[in-house]
């Protein structure tokens, strides 16, 4: 049996009456996506945080839903396409009936367990729009350390000293090596430049990207009414750029000018405390910036944009 939103009280709107945080970044932008995307969505979602949005046999959306294990939702999201097009080929269903193929992953997912078979779709231009929401950690259980954690974040894997020494994972570079049909990043907390992006995926075919830096007050240790300015604080200290790739070029949406300092951002997250307290550690303070700034020296070399 199918059961529908609308068949459903009002308690059941998406995240509400599901076992979802208060705050969560990844549930603002989804429902973003989602307005722009529409009903005529299967969401192939890998393990994580919102696989909690769906309890079986209900689920929050219109569309349809395919849970699949971490590795492999771009398989998943092969099989679906490739379903829906033998059923238009075969006249069983009209083609402007057609359905999208959503991959929905967190950075887990998409940065490691889920990269050869990421890699492998897009290399056969499979026709897919692929949203990681990336809380950078396995978030749905504990928050341990992911390929897109961030240097000196604090994890339940990289509890003491001082945090994550590894830096996180250029996903957005992986992807346009791939030369896909169109990749982005984006955030909940710049709406417009997220409804952009949506519809430009939208209005494409072939395997697309959108990354959606995605605030979590429960893993990275902040007050849930916080969400919005924590994700502004990361496009204004340009630890996150936004960023569009189209016909082999790479654009920035929005350049943070001046740019804040990293600790702006760093000092607002339990995360990164103790980077700050007992002890100052301005090392790992200054290799964050200088990594920063190294960033967008290159892209203003490149000729960015005004400010945006
Ligand atoms: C192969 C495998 N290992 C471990 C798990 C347990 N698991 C379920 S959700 C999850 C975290 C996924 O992290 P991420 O993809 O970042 O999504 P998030 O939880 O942060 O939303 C893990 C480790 C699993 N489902 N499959
Ligand atoms: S742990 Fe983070 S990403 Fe997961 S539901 Fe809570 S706020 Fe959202
Ligand atoms: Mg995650």
């Amino acid at each position: 049996m199918t059961v529908r939103m609308k068949d459903l009280p009002s308690t059941h709107l998406l995240g509400a009456g599901t076992a979802m945080c208060a705050g969560c970044g990844a549930l603002g932008a989804l429902h973003e996506v989602y307005d722009l995307l529409g009903p005529r969505t299967v969401f192939v979602n890998a393990a994580g945080c919102m696989t909690l949005l769906c309890t079986y046999p209900f689920t929050p959306f219109r569309g349809s839903w395919l849970y699949t294990s971490m590795a492999s939702a771009p398989a998943g999201a092969q099989g679906v396409r490739d379903a829906l097009d033998v059923l238009i080929r075969k006249g069983r269903l009209p083609p402007e009936e057609d359905l999208s193929a959503v991959v929905l992953t967190g950075d887990g997912a998409a940065y490691g367990m889920g990269l050869s078979a990421t890699s492998a779709a897009i290399e056969r231009g499979l026709d897919f729009l692929y949203l990681c929401y990336d809380n950078e950690g396995y978030g749905n259980t504990g928050q341990q350390t992911s390929g897109a954690t961030p240097h000196g974040a604090r994890t339940a894997t990289d509890a003491r000293g001082g945090g994550h020494g590894g830096w996180k994972k250029d996903l957005f570079g992986i992807w346009i090596a791939h030369e896909p049909v169109y990749a982005a990043t984006a955030i909940a907390a710049h709406p417009v430049d997220l409804a952009r992006k949506i519809e430009k995926a939208r209005g494409l075919r072939g395997p697309r990207l959108l990354l959606l830096l995605a605030p979590c007050p429960t893993g990275w240790g902040f007050d849930p009414s916080q969400s919005v300015e924590i994700g502004r604080l990361a496009v204004e200290t340009g630890l996150f750029p936004l960023k569009e790739y189209a016909d082999g070029t790479v654009r920035h949406t929005v350049v943070p000018r001046p740019r804040r300092p990293v600790e702006a951002y760093l000092a607002r997250q339990e995360r990164f405390a103790h980077l700050l307290e007992p002890a100052r550690d301005q090392a790992t303070i200054d290799a964050i910036q200088a990594r920063v700034d190294a960033y967008w020296r290159g892209v203003e070399s490149d000729g960015a944009p005004a400010a945006g």
